[in-house]
């Protein structure tokens, strides 16, 4: 599993800020209102208790000033405990905690302790993303082309099955592939095939959920269109990006972030 650089959290602040004016544009909503109409929460005076984890690869540098600078932005009470893992646990709840975020190298979780709620960063990163997809204001149909069916892009693509669009997907696993369209009725579209073909259908929602760049090819491009996208690095060329007049929703931690908290309020 990739794991985030402090390079991916430079400057997290503005990146926020690029997102939500993106979110605001393409949507009509800010990402806590995509995130209110989603769950139907709205964050109080939950405190956030943040705990740095040395497992596996160890402390990501800035990892947790992140996700602090995340927690105010959109407007929580927070803190980084001073000490690492277990007792950083201990002194989270001790500190008044309501909320626990922490993260391996597997998985990043937060844990409401007044309500028993937990939620997984990947589905909640998916679901919300695709949300802001289905939420294109120039979209003139329900059609959503969802490209990665991994931990992320499935739980995405079954939020918009479950939302009645018509989904799209392709992966280059195969099996992955097959089980969206087993298990959540996706119509599979196969790109590497499309490729070949003169006509191929257009998209003006795309959600792209994988780790690597260049994946969303131009001829699935209608002009204007939304790409919302957790992957890192960004599925879209900046050339695709401007000759297509794209907008682009791309941020590496904050709104998979308050998707979780939304959810667990
Ligand atoms: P995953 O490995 O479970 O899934 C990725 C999927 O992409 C795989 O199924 C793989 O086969 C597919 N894939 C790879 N290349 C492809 C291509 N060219 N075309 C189509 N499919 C392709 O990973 P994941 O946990 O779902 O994470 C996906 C991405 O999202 C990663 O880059 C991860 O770092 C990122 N992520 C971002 C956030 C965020 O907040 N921005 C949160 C979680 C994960
Ligand atoms: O970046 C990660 C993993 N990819 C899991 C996230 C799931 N999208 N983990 C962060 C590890 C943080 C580290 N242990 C720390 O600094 O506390």
């Amino acid at each position: 599993m990739a794991l985030l650089t402090p390079e991916d959290l430079a400057e997290i602040n503005r990146q926020l800020e690029k997102s939500d004016e993106t979110v605001q544009r393409a949507t009509g909503l800010d990402i806590k209102g995509v995130c209110k109409a989603l769950y139907g929460t709205e964050a109080g005076s939950e405190k956030v208790g943040i705990v740095p984890i040395t497992a596996g690869n160890g402390i990501i540098g800035s990892f947790s000033e992140s996700l602090l600078a995340i927690v105010r932005y959109f407007g929580l009470d927070g803190f980084i405990t001073k000490k690492p893992d277990v007792s950083g646990y201990y002194e989270a709840v001790t500190s008044g905690a309501d909320i626990v975020l922490m993260a391996d190298d597997h998985t990043y979780l937060a844990h409401n302790l007044k309500n028993r709620k937990i939620a997984n960063n990947q589905p909640c990163t998916g679901i919300v993303y695709a949300e802001i997809a289905s939420r294109s204001l120039l979209a003139g149909n329900k059609d959503v082309l969802v490209i990665g069916l991994g931990k992320v892009g499935f739980p995405g693509a079954e939020h918009l099955v479950k939302k009645g669009f018509s989904v799209y997907g392709y992966d280059v696993d195969n099996d992955l592939l097959k089980r969206a369209v087993s298990e959540l009725n996706v119509t599979p579209l196969d790109l590497e095939t499309e490729a070949k073909t003169e006509t191929s259908k257009k998209f003006s929602m795309i959600f792209e959920a994988t780790p690597c760049p260049d994946t969303i090819p131009e001829f699935v491009l209608e002009k204007d269109c939304l790409v919302s996208t957790p992957g890192i690095p960004c599925g879209l060329s900046e050339d695709l990006k401007i000759k297509y007049g794209a907008e682009v929703v791309m941020e590496p931690l904050g709104i998979g972030t308050l998707s979780m908290l939304y959810s667990i309020l």
